[in-house]
């Protein structure tokens, strides 16, 4: 050990006699306590401020990220509604301790380790930042002010609500959440009964017959006034066995429900939710009315099929027969003008009317045959006039492109397996997937399917996406390879991360996956895109999931998004709400806007998923459409 010399007693804390507040006594001081150090001490000294000039640097841009959403808009995806970002909810940094502030927004912690939420995960729990933030509640005694878990008071701020409106809400007294968890299957089907129970009464009350229910303000929005809830769930409640709510809403459907209106329709979301619901809910019941309502809403769709190239308008005018692409473009959705077959193909089986067939195979073939792919991967838009792609070079799994990949496989599954086009184009977009767009994260190697932009990655996932893994292990029970299988529980983990991930449990609408090593967490979310509008697709691939391998960490997963339904989307009042921000568990911000398929899809998989009954639609038997109605396999015969 060296002994002590007598530079080793000089300090930086400056504490001398004479005028200190004098600059150029400080400035000369100074430099003489510098010419006092040993060299390795001014070595030390630099090399540390170099260091965290370094460290600046490298975070300047999540800083500035940060503080750009604070004038961040807020785009729907539908509607392209803009709204202000609330403040708020900017997230605290990320190390930052839980401090229980009455009004803090943001993340509780670091999430930058899985979740395991469910008892079959086989990964390690090791830091669970929403039971952090309980016990921080707990251990610093304040009350929040909006608890956590209570209902949803439709008196409270509403969609783009603001943080002064948030701060201005009352005490919500907690509603008693029952613990279900470990409980049996019948109670978990009794309680998804309850929540579509609930989401009714809302509708029943203050939207019967309109489009969506708007729980918070106690109204209804339209978008076609073809009283679409009441359609898509029509199917949900049949099979959830509600059968006073089912003749009510019949009721409804033989002395209401006109086609003969003066409406633009949305020809994809008419055909799945409103044709796909009919004829799903004839098949159900064998009852007439939904077959004639079904071929009356077909043949009104047909006028969109008169283009130059027969790849369809998306827009249709049922009452004047008329059709019409969107008023900036003549171009149309990949998604949409491919995923409207298994309907139209079913309404010609049972009509024994070719035409509704013939005008969507055609399309079929037609984009069978396009150039502008990439190894099976097609763009997201397509021009009624030219029928050729547009907009080449963008490719995605999520929003426009989907349900493309879905209706390949189950198109393919719907005709008895023999169509073999459709077959190849799908075994060929999987392994374009799997070639462009598959990759895994930092730091827990989740499997994801980012989106490529003219040859540039990026690790972008839509919720949307979540429909994959159920659809792979589809493919896989009919016979496709088995590693299908495989990268379906690979996705379906990375699904469920994305909702036991968040601070609500919910996941939001997009995330964007980490792939630098040392990142600390997996998963980020922009501000724009932290809301959860109620969607299905995980949902729907824990289904697929658990009737094919009867792993029951699926179920308990699924009986974790359901109860965090409840929590943070109920409103009291009856129905449920689209959110704003998964990521404040104390005020999620309601969007005041119950979707259709919130009925017609989320809570009909839920119940099917905690069902014993594998032949409760089986599927060898059924194929769902993309909206979660079920239609059959046509026999081998036909
Ligand atoms: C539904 O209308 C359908 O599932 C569609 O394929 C995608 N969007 C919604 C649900 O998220």
């Amino acid at each position: 050990m060296h002994s002590p010399s007598r530079k080793d007693f000089v300090s930086l804390t400056f504490t001398g006699s004479g005028n200190y507040n004098s600059k150029q006594w400080r400035r000369q001081s100074c430099w003489r306590k510098w010419k006092q150090l040993s060299r390795l001490q001014r070595n030390l000294i630099l090399f540390t401020v170099a260091l965290m000039l370094v460290c600046g640097i490298a975070t300047y841009p999540a800083v500035t990220e940060h503080f750009r959403g604070l004038t961040v808009v807020v785009k729907e995806d539908e509607g392209h509604v803009l709204k202000p970002v609330i403040p708020e909810v900017l997230p605290e940094p990320p190390s930052a301790k839980p401090k229980r502030a009455p009004h803090k927004r943001g993340p509780h912690g670091p999430q930058n380790r899985l979740q395991k939420k469910g008892t079959g995960s086989d990964i390690q729990v090791e830091e669970n930042p929403i039971q952090d933030a309980k016990k921080a509640d707990k251990e610093e005694g304040e009350k929040p002010l909006v608890k956590r878990g209570a209902l949803i008071e439709a008196d409270q701020a509403t969609e783009g609500g603001t943080a002064k409106e948030a701060e201005n809400k009352v005490d919500v007294p907690a509603v008693e959440q029952k613990d279900h968890s470990h409980e049996p299957e019948f109670d978990r089907l009794e309680a998804v009964r309850d929540a579509f129970r609930h989401a009714w009464k809302g509708y029943k009350e203050f939207a019967w017959g309109q489009d969506e229910l708007r729980p918070i303000s106690k109204s209804y929005g339209e978008w076609f006034g073809l009283g679409l809830t009441l359609i898509d769930a029509l199917d949900t409640m049949w099979i959830l066995n509600l059968r006073e709510e089912f003749e009510e809403a019949k009721t409804w459907v033989s002395t209401e429900l006109s086609f003969n209106k003066n409406v633009d329709v949305n020809l994809f979301e008419s055909t799945i939710r409103i044709l796909g619901g009919l004829l799903s809910t004839y098949h159900l019941t064998g009852d007439t009315l939904f077959l004639d309502k079904a071929k009356d809403i077909g043949t009104r769709l047909m006028p969109a099929f008169n283009t130059p190239s027969k790849i369809p308008y998306s827009d249709v005018n049922i009452g004047k027969g008329t059709a019409h692409p969107p008023r900036w473009t003549s171009d149309s959705t990949v998604a949409e003008v491919t995923s409207i077959q298994l309907e139209f193909r079913e309404l010609s089986r049972l009509t024994q009317d070719t035409r509704y067939r013939a005008a969507v195979d055609e399309v079929m073939q037609k984009v069978h045959k396009l150039e502008g792919k990439q190894d099976g991967l097609v763009p997201m838009f397509i021009n009624t006039n030219s029928g050729q792609f547009t907009h080449l070079g963008v490719f995605t799994l999520g929003a426009r492109a989907d349900s493309y990949y879905e209706y390949l496989l189950k198109q393919w599954i719907q005709g008895g397996q023999k169509e073999t086009e459709l077959l190849d184009d799908y075994l060929q977009a999987l392994e374009g997937v799997k070639k462009n767009l598959l990759k895994k994260s930092s730091p827990n190697s989740l499997t994801f399917v980012g989106e490529l932009s003219h040859g540039q990655f990026s690790p972008k996932m839509d919720h949307l996406v979540c429909f994959l893994p159920g659809t792979l292990a589809l493919g896989a029970h009919h016979g496709l390879p088995a590693d299908h299988m495989e990268l379906a529980k690979q996705l379906m983990e990375t699904c469920y991360q994305m909702y036991a991930q968040m601070e609500t449990g919910l996941s939001p609408e997009i995330v964007h996956f980490n792939m630098h090593e040392g990142s600390i967490r997996d998963v980020d979310v922009k501000l724009a895109d932290r809301h959860n509008l109620l969607r299905p697709e995980t949902v729907e691939s824990l289904f697929y999931l658990y009737r094919f391998t009867k792993d029951r960490k699926y179920r308990d997963w699924g009986w974790e998004i359901l109860q965090n339904f409840n929590k943070y989307t109920k409103v009291s009042t009856g129905g449920y709400t689209s959110i704003n921000n998964v990521r404040d568990p104390e005020y999620p911000s309601p969007r005041d806007k119950m979707e259709s398929f919130f009925l017609g899809e989320t809570l009909k998989y839920f119940y099917l998923l905690f069902s014993d009954d594998p032949e409760l639609l089986s599927l060898d038997k059924y194929v769902f459409n993309t909206e979660a109605h079920p239609l059959p396999i046509w026999p081998s015969a036909e």
